[in-house]
Order: structure tokens, then C-alpha cells, then sequence
């Protein structure tokens, strides 16, 4: 896994070269080379492997989708939006870049994703491309991420029926299980995999992503700055609803395990040790 990174944060340097305006591919660069997790390029390049693809031929899709991830969660991070002054263990873009820089920034690496794709996705297909560029346009936009945002923002302070579970999964799939979908899907198009292979694989994205969104709301009650990078306890001060705010942090950390043990289930045939590593690192934080 940390070779994966390692090459992963190799290419992102790579790609993303400080140009003129340098203000704004300086503050592209900033969130996009702090020490993220990396787990949306892994699951592209490591769906391409197991499907029997050269991985480097995925490079460009799997940093696009990172830049695609960065743009997001330095929007997130915007006084309109979640308010937040760190990310990834340091100040957040707007902090150190001031509020219009991050908007552009943010708008920077939404649009150079896709250009890196076209640039330079030398060998996959015209038809390969195109369909990845599909994923990107539906998952980033109002069918995807903004539609999740667009949700999570009006379930603050108790604005929306709390008791409406399904209102919860809509932001979570949209919001969080999106960008794993997408990583997981376009890994699986590179390969050249059937349609029946793909739907497979996004239902294992689908469930890893809610899971994860549960961990993360786990995490903002159990842990602490120095391990998650941001601000803890922000989500139960806002009054926004979450897997915890609605069932408890018992009933979350159940419903977490169940939809882990779904993963399993499916990614179990493939014989991955990167999927199988990344779950099992969410469960050990989780605990009991
Ligand atoms: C696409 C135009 C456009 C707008 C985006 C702001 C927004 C709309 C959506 C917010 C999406 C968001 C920030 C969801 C949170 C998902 C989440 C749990 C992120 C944390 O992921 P990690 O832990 O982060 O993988 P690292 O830093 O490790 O990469």
C-alpha cells in the first residue's frame, strides 16, 4: 500500500505543475499534496489490477479523481459551507489562501481533472475515455456530490425529519459513496470489464462508502484532531444529521459492521490484500 502511495503522490506532483497565475496553481497544490489518505486513487488503480490491467495505465483517472476529492473537501471547508479551519492536519485553502483563491481553486481542479484524463490517458480507448469522462460529469455534479452537499446542508439544525432514514443514506451515497463509485467503476472501464463485473463492484463500492461515511461520523465522536486532521465534534454541535446523531453510537457502529461484512462478501473472490488491508484498518478504529 504505501508503494501504491508513493507512486500515487509521485504523479499528483507531476501533473499538477505551478504555471502562470502561480497564486492559484500554488493553492491547487497546497490541499492536493498535504497527506491525505489516498484511498480513492488506490481503489481505482487496485480494481484495474485485479480485473488484470496495468495500473499505470489508470494513473491519470486515479489523480484526477483525487483532484476531484481535494476540490470537495476544500469546499466543504468554505465558511458557506462546513466552516472548518483545518484539513488534512493543516490550515485549510481559505485559510491560508483567503476565500475567493480557494472557490478558483477548488473550480481549478474540477476542471483540470477531466483535462488531465483527455491529456493523458495515451492507452486507453477513445470509447474508455469518453465513458470515465461520463462517470466524472454524472458523479461530480448534481446527480452526485452536489446533490449530497446540496441535502447534508439543508439536514442542519434539525431542518429536515430527522426520523427519515432514507434522507441520511441520499447524502451519504451522494456525498461519500460517490467518489468510491467512481474510483471503483472507472478502474473496472480501464480494465475493459462486462457490465455485470462493474455493477458488482459498485454495489461493493456503494456499501464501502456508506461504511466509510459511518466511520467517519464514528470517528467524529471518538477521536481526536491529532489522528482525524480536522476539527472533531463539529458535526454534533451543528445539529447535523448523521449515522450517530440518528441511531446512536451503538446502533452505528452495528450497522457499520453489517455493511463491512458485506464487503467482504463481495470483494472476497477477487483476493485483494489492498481492499481487504483498507477495510480492515476502518474496523480496528472503529473497535468493538
Ligand atoms: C463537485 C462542484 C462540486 C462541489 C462539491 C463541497 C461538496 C460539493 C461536497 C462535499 C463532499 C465531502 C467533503 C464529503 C465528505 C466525505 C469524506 C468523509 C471525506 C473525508 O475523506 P478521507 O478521510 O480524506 O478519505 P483524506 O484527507 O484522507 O483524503
Amino acid at each position: 500500500m504505501k508503494e501504491l502511495i508513493n507512486l500515487i503522490n509521485e504523479k499528483l506532483d507531476e501533473y499538477m505543475q505551478i504555471t502562470y497565475p502561480e497564486s492559484i496553481f500554488k493553492a491547487m497544490k497546497y490541499t492536493l499534496m498535504l497527506p491525505g489518505k489516498r484511498l480513492r486513487p488506490i481503489m481505482c488503480l487496485e480494481t484495474a489490477k485485479i480485473l488484470g490491467c496495468d495500473i499505470n495505465k489508470m494513473l491519470p483517472t486515479a489523480c484526477a479523481i483525487e483532484m476531484l476529492h481535494v476540490q470537495s473537501l476544500i469546499h466543504d471547508d468554505l465558511p458557506c459551507m462546513d466552516n472548518d479551519d483545518y484539513r488534512r492536519g493543516k490550515l485549510s485553502n481559505h485559510k491560508v489562501f483567503g476565500e475567493a483563491n480557494a472557490v478558483l481553486a477548488g473550480d481549478a481542479l474540477l476542471t483540470f481533472a477531466p483535462q488531465l484524463i483527455i491529456e493523458k490517458s495515451e492507452d486507453l480507448s477513445m470509447t474508455q475515455i469518453v465513458r470515465i469522462l461520463h462517470e466524472y460529469t454524472k458523479f461530480a455534479g448534481a446527480y452526485g456530490l452536489i446533490a449530497g452537499q446540496v441535502v447534508d446542508i439543508e439536514s442542519e439544525g434539525g431542518k429536515l425529519d430527522k426520523t427519515k432514514e432514507h434522507t441520511l443514506d441520499f447524502i451519504h451515497l451522494n456525498k461519500t459513496a460517490v467518489l468510491f463509485r467512481l474510483a471503483i467503476r472507472c478502474g473496472a472501464i480501464g480494465a475493459g470489464a462486462d457490465d455485470k463485473t462493474i455493477e458488482e463492484l459498485d454495489d461493493f463500492a456503494k456499501k464501502f462508502g456508506l461504511a466509510f461515511q459511518i466511520y467517519d461520523d464514528i470517528m467524529d465522536e471518538i477521536s481526536s484532531f491529532e489522528e482525524m486532521g480536522k476539527t472533531i465534534g463539529k458535526d454534533k454541535n451543528s445539529g447535523k444529521l448523521t449515522y450517530v446523531s440518528l441511531y446512536g453510537l451503538d446502533s452505528a457502529k452495528r450497522k457499520f459492521k453489517t455493511l463491512i461484512s458485506e464487503c467482504y462478501d463481495i470483494i472476497e473472490k477477487y483476493n485483494s490484500e489492498v481492499f481487504k488491508n483498507i477495510i480492515k484498518k476502518l474496523e480496528s478504529k472503529v473497535g468493538d
